[in-house]
């Protein structure tokens, strides 16, 4: 299938946002967490800058990108969270993504990016829970799968889904892992939005990230926050 992506533009907030009333579909997560990869990976050229220095980005950079016969959409990459502790991580989080969706919470379809390795970091559960706020298109991915064995991811991917209570998505820049799942996601999350969400309201479809092809998801509600570790690079 052939992948046509180039950059737009650089955006400081959100009148900076393209107004052309394509689909959006907004990667959030901390700094480092791979989202410049991801992008990279799914559109099959070196368009996003990766960095190994955390906080390069503080805009947020628009793609657009056009899949096989599918409709062009806006991949926006919002700038990285997670240098703030504790409250402020929650300020830092809220300052900056409001900055970009405050206004325009209903074309928001979001993916939060995870880090497979660092399950249920406190500031990605408040990502998550800012995300179930303002978006019912949303869906969890966990990055750097290649970084586990078998064994570890089995148990990573089983924590993540227990503490944001979702089905993940588990993906990798560096093999390929999990690609076409998430394209396949994408589709499902800009595909499932409502063109005029004023009709489908008090009665939003909820089925986005539960209906993710992965394991069914978990029994128990999320427990306590199981770490709040400052993760590895
Ligand atoms: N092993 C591995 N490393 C990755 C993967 N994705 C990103 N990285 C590395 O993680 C670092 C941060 O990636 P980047 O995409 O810039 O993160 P961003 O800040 O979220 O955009 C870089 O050194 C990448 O090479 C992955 O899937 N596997
Ligand atoms: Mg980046």
């Amino acid at each position: 299938m052939k992948i046509f992506a180039e950059f737009v533009r650089s955006a400081a907030s959100a009148r900076d946002l393209p107004a052309d009333g394509l689909p959006e579909l907004a990667l959030v997560g901390r700094s480092n967490v791979g989202k410049s990869s991801v992008i990279n990976a799914l559109t099959r050229q070196r368009i996003a800058r990766t960095s190994a220095t955390p906080g390069k980005t503080r805009l947020a950079n628009i793609y657009r990108v056009t899949r096989g016969s599918s409709k062009p959409f806006h991949l926006v990459d919002l700038p990285g969270f997670g240098f703030a502790k504790g409250r402020d991580s929650e300020r830092e989080f809220a300052e900056l993504t409001n900055a970009y969706f405050g206004a325009r919470p209903d074309r928001l379809a979001a993916l939060l990016l995870v880090d497979a390795r660092h399950p249920g970091l406190e500031n990605d559960r408040q990502a998550w829970t800012w995300l179930a706020s303002v978006s019912d298109e949303h869906a969890l991915v966990a990055t750097k799968i290649d970084k586990l064995a078998r064994g570890q991811r089995i148990r990573a991917m089983r924590e993540i889904e227990s503490v944001f209570d979702s089905p993940v998505l588990p993906v990798s820049a560096v093999t390929g892992e999990g690609l076409d799942e998430l394209w396949k996601l994408i589709d499902r999350l800009l595909n499932s939005r409502n063109p005029n969400p004023s009709l489908s309201r008090p009665s939003p479809p909820r089925a986005t990230a539960r209906s993710l092809p992965t394991n069914p998801p978990p029994a128990t509600k999320p427990s306590a926050p199981s770490q709040v570790e400052a993760p590895k690079k």
